[in-house]
């Protein structure tokens, strides 16, 4: 297990659409996060992932681009661009860019060229095929409901899109196609940023003939994810990928892999193998859904959510390395999800940050969860922006006639403009993100839960976020250290331990509202100092048998 300086460092994501709006227009921009760094400086963390800055028709708020190498200008410009690196830097902080190369924006000048006729140099840019038997050339769902095809009368052929209609699929069998991607990689690494989150990025191998999915009895659409999750060519990609853009820079790259196992993932990330660092998987993340997909609501076991963080911790335990999310600008907000964002909303947040770091992995705090923030219940669907939510209510309630209450419970419980609402920086109209109407609604306990509060309260979720990230950097355990198990059938209490250089550290995690007895495995010693905890609670003592109080966390390092 090689020492690396992204396996150290905490990430913070940043959605910049609702950061922080700095000229009134209701959207966050670029001088908004400059205005902000300090802020995070202060939190403690060491890399920023920004969420696509590049021009786009935000279809899916600018996970559709129209010019890798132009930045949006609701968001600035290229010069704020600049200047917000260099702030960073100074600052020492590094810049991770989104990279979005599974499709690009239908309005992306290679994709302008490519409908336009069957022999245009850039037709082959993009993935055409002609309709079966009168409809599409196969069943596949798009991950936004619907066809994954759409039909386009200039050339009378269907073109891919995974994702939005607006968001036609690279073709990847393209040499061409992979060099201009790899020179746009370049492009960015040259001005000096440090890494990339690659979007989807295990999705670009589609399998040869894009055959028919297996679709459930009366189901016109069927989810794909077999024949392009994890393809074929995956992994000569990402190894062509590193060696023509990636080499000879010292940067970190984590891939976002929906559909990704443990086995893959060491594929994916054995450091000898040159693909990426780390992926995002998403196992945690579907507990809670059923067969018909994340609205179909289940509820979320701490049980299961252990079972599946085990199998993640020893499975990259010594190949490869694990990212760590508890929620992101496509999720829930944890503290909803997992914890209680009610009477115990301060006590879970610092329990469920506390499982974040002090498991082995690079932690990722997303934009608002230093504060605690929750998940929003607007009660008007026109109140939605997710194309993913307004996609899927059009199918089921006004294509299908299904219930509308119990589609709105599910956009409450699983939209991903839960994660979207504008950052609540003080008590202000607003929450103080902007001077303006906000682009998407802030969500209405702004006045209770806000930056300003929460940097004024010593007891408050982002002083325990910075103690925690703090820690880590103190602590080589917290990082390097190996994990065990203890207790592995309770069905309240989440513990183990970590294990290194001759230390041991125990974790104890309280996931209910109950107050169940931990207690320690006899082959330790029982006397430890307490690390944190998110209780008033003694420096030290002995942890043979400890009470835990309601969402209660305490790190322990033994004698
Ligand atoms: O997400 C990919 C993905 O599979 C999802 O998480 C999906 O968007 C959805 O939330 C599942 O319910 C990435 C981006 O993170 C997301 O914001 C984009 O919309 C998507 O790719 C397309 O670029
Ligand atoms: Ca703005």
């Amino acid at each position: 297990m090689t020492k690396q300086w992204w396996k150290e460092a905490v990430v913070y994501q940043i959605y910049p659409r609702s950061f922080k709006d700095s000229n009134g227009d209701g959207i966050g921009d670029i001088n908004g996060i400059i205005s902000k760094l300090d802020y995070l400086k202060e939190l403690g963390i060491d890399v920023i992932w920004l969420s696509p800055v590049y021009q786009s028709p935000n279809d899916d708020n600018g996970y559709d681009i129209s010019d890798y190498r132009g930045i949006m200008d609701e968001f600035g410009t290229m010069a704020d661009w600049d200047r917000l690196l260099d702030e960073m830097h100074k600052r020492g902080l590094k810049l991770i860019m989104d990279l979005v190369v599974n499709h690009s924006s239908d309005e992306h000048a290679w994709f302008v060229e490519s409908r336009k006729s069957k022999d245009n140099p850039y037709r082959d840019y993009y993935i055409w095929r002609d309709g079966k038997d009168g409809r599409e050339p196969n069943n596949w769902e798009s991950c936004f409901s619907g066809s994954a095809w759409k039909y386009d009368d200039a050339t009378d052929q269907y073109f891919l899109h995974l994702f939005s209609q607006k968001q036609p699929d690279l073709n990847w069998e393209n040499p061409k196609l992979r060099e201009e991607v790899y020179s746009m990689m370049k492009f960015w690494l040259d001005k000096g940023i440090d890494g990339f989150r690659m979007d989807v990025i295990n999705f670009i191998s589609k399998v040869d003939g894009l055959p028919d999915a297996e679709a459930p009895e009366g189901r016109k659409y069927a989810p794909g994810g077999d024949y392009y999750m994890n393809g074929p060519k995956i992994h000569d990609y990402l190894q062509e990928m590193h060696e023509k853009a990636l080499s000879g820079y010292n940067v970190m790259t984590v891939g976002e892999m929906p559909g990704v196992n443990v086995e893959e993932a060491k594929l994916y990330t054995a450091e000898d193998r040159n693909e990426v660092n780390m992926v995002f998987q998403f196992e945690h993340v579907d507990l809670d859904s059923g067969p018909g997909g994340k609205w179909d609501l289940r509820p979320m076991k701490m049980s299961a959510l252990r079972d599946s963080f085990t199998k993640w911790q020893k499975g990259l335990e010594h190949e490869g390395w694990n990212s760590l999310y508890l929620n992101n600008h496509d999720q829930p907000r944890m503290v909803s999800r997992f914890g209680n964002d009610k009477e115990y909303r301060v006590e879970s947040a610092k329990m469920l940050a506390t499982f974040l770091h002090t498991l082995k992995g690079t932690p990722y705090i997303y934009q608002g969860e230093e504060l605690g923030m929750t998940n929003v219940q607007f009660d008007s669907i026109n109140d939605y922006e997710d194309i993913e939510t307004l996609n899927m209510y059009r199918e089921k309630v006004i294509e299908n006639g299904e219930d509308h209450e119990k589609v709105m419970n599910s956009i409450h419980v699983k939209g991903r403009d839960n994660a979207r609402t504008p950052i609540q920086w003080d008590e202000t109209e607003h929450g103080g993100f902007t001077t303006g109407e906000p682009w998407l609604k802030v969500n209405p306990n702004y006045k209770e839960i806000n930056a300003k509060q929460a940097m004024a309260d010593p007891h408050s979720v982002f002083h325990y976020y910075r103690k925690l990230i703090a820690l880590r950097k103190e602590n080589p355990i917290m990082v390097y250290g190996s994990y065990e198990l203890i207790m592995p059938d309770h069905d309240k209490i989440y513990a183990y331990s970590r294990h290194f250089e001759g230390e041991t550290m125990i974790v104890m995690l309280n996931f209910s509202e109950g107050t169940p007895v931990f207690e320690l495995p006899s082959e330790y010693e029982s006397m430890a100092d307490l690390l944190i905890g998110n209780y008033d609670t003694e420096a030290e003592g002995d942890i043979r048998e400890v009470k835990l109080r309601p969402y209660e966390a305490r790190v322990y390092v033994l004698k």
